[in-house]
């Protein structure tokens, strides 16, 4: 089955060269034709024209497996065929709940945004969880053509609507209803939010396979670098014991590697964004173990859990590839009860 990576590129927000670029490498690599959508498929909101992209690719290029992205989205030279992850046949994307800080129960405003696009177009509501990140969707023509077909009547029983997360809720209602047992979740490194994670979105490298520059983030994604360097530019570049691990080990990283006592993300963050497979580890105790005065405060005032907490934030997605160690020490609740 052809590969087609399809983007809709419509004025007045074309994709900039970071992205011409970045995508035009990753369609070579991925051996995939690249379809660039430059006019309007039809003359509605360019959230209900994501819909009509499965029917013009399936005209122009016949059964496709098709990689729909944003034109506000960056490829890192090094990130591995999405094609290979998901098989014709199923629906594949990313989740949109990427930040502990938002809410990450079954409730939140994804919950309401399905409700009432369920309202609207006489269907059950997908489950909060569900809700993709709308910049990435991975299907095949043969099998969802007629899904998307279906989403495009609704144009008239909702007037067009294109508030509540549109394409989002639309597309997640549809498959849960029709094809529930077809959706799929790639990894959040393959459409990783600038919005829920500012820190990475403002740092020139890159911490992850996919970026997608949602709203306020847009203007960071000039500065972007995709392209991999040899040795590879590092998110924090001041780390001397990332750039000596770096340049012992090269291509050849083990397995796993432990940064000792958790402080400052530095280390870890440079690991985990040079190696997609490694496992980080590190030790966290309530009692500091690291002395540095910037911790006096948080020691003196009971906060040094916030140490823990910012670590972990700080790695962004790469925080699944790394794997806390506790060192047991006085009960924090003893503290307490001795003041
Ligand atoms: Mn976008």
């Amino acid at each position: 089955m052809k590969r087609v990576i399809a983007i809709l590129d419509l004025p007045p927000r074309r994709a900039v060269p970071t992205v011409r670029e970045s995508v035009g490498a990753a369609a070579e690599r991925w051996n995939a034709e690249l379809h660039w959508i430059r006019r309007p498929l039809q003359p509605c909101h360019p959230f209900w024209q994501k819909m009509f992209v499965c029917g013009d690719v399936a005209k122009r290029f016949g059964p496709s497996h098709v990689l729909q992205i944003d034109n506000d989205m960056v490829i890192r030279s090094d990130c591995p065929s999405p094609f290979e992850l998901a098989k014709p046949g199923q629906f594949a994307m990313v989740a949109e709940r990427q930040s502990a800080q938002n809410r990450i129960d079954n409730g939140g405003w994804q919950k309401t945004a399905h409700e009432i696009w369920a309202r609207r177009c006489r269907l059950n509501p997908a489950p909060t969880w569900m809700h993709p990140n709308g910049g990435l969707y991975l299907y095949d023509t043969e099998t969802f053509a007629r899904m998307f077909e279906r989403i495009i009547q609704y144009l008239i029983v909702t007037f067009g609507a294109n508030d509540q997360a549109t394409d989002e809720s639309l597309i997640i209602n549809q498959l849960w209803n029709d094809h529930a047992d077809l959706i799929t979740f790639l990894p959040p490194d393959f459409n990783v939010s600038m919005l829920q994670t500012p820190e990475w979105a403002t740092n020139p490298v890159m911490q992850s396979f996919v970026y997608h520059f949602i709203g306020p983030s847009k203007p960071h994604l000039d500065r972007c670098r995709w392209q991999r360097s040899n040795p590879p530019e590092l998110p924090f570049p001041a780390n001397r014991q990332s750039i000596e691990l770096i340049s012992e080990w090269k291509d050849d990283p083990p397995a796993s590697y432990d940064i000792g006592s958790i402080f400052r993300p530095d280390l870890a963050a440079n690991l985990l964004a040079v190696y997609p497979k490694l496992l980080v580890s590190g030790t966290w105790s309530d009692e500091l173990t690291v002395y540095d005065e910037r911790l006096t405060s948080l020691d003196e005032t009971f906060s040094s859990h916030l140490v823990l907490t910012r670590f972990l934030i700080r790695l962004g997605v790469n925080a699944r590839r790394f794997k806390l160690r506790i060192k047991e020490g006085d009960d924090a609740t003893l503290q307490l009860a001795r003041s």
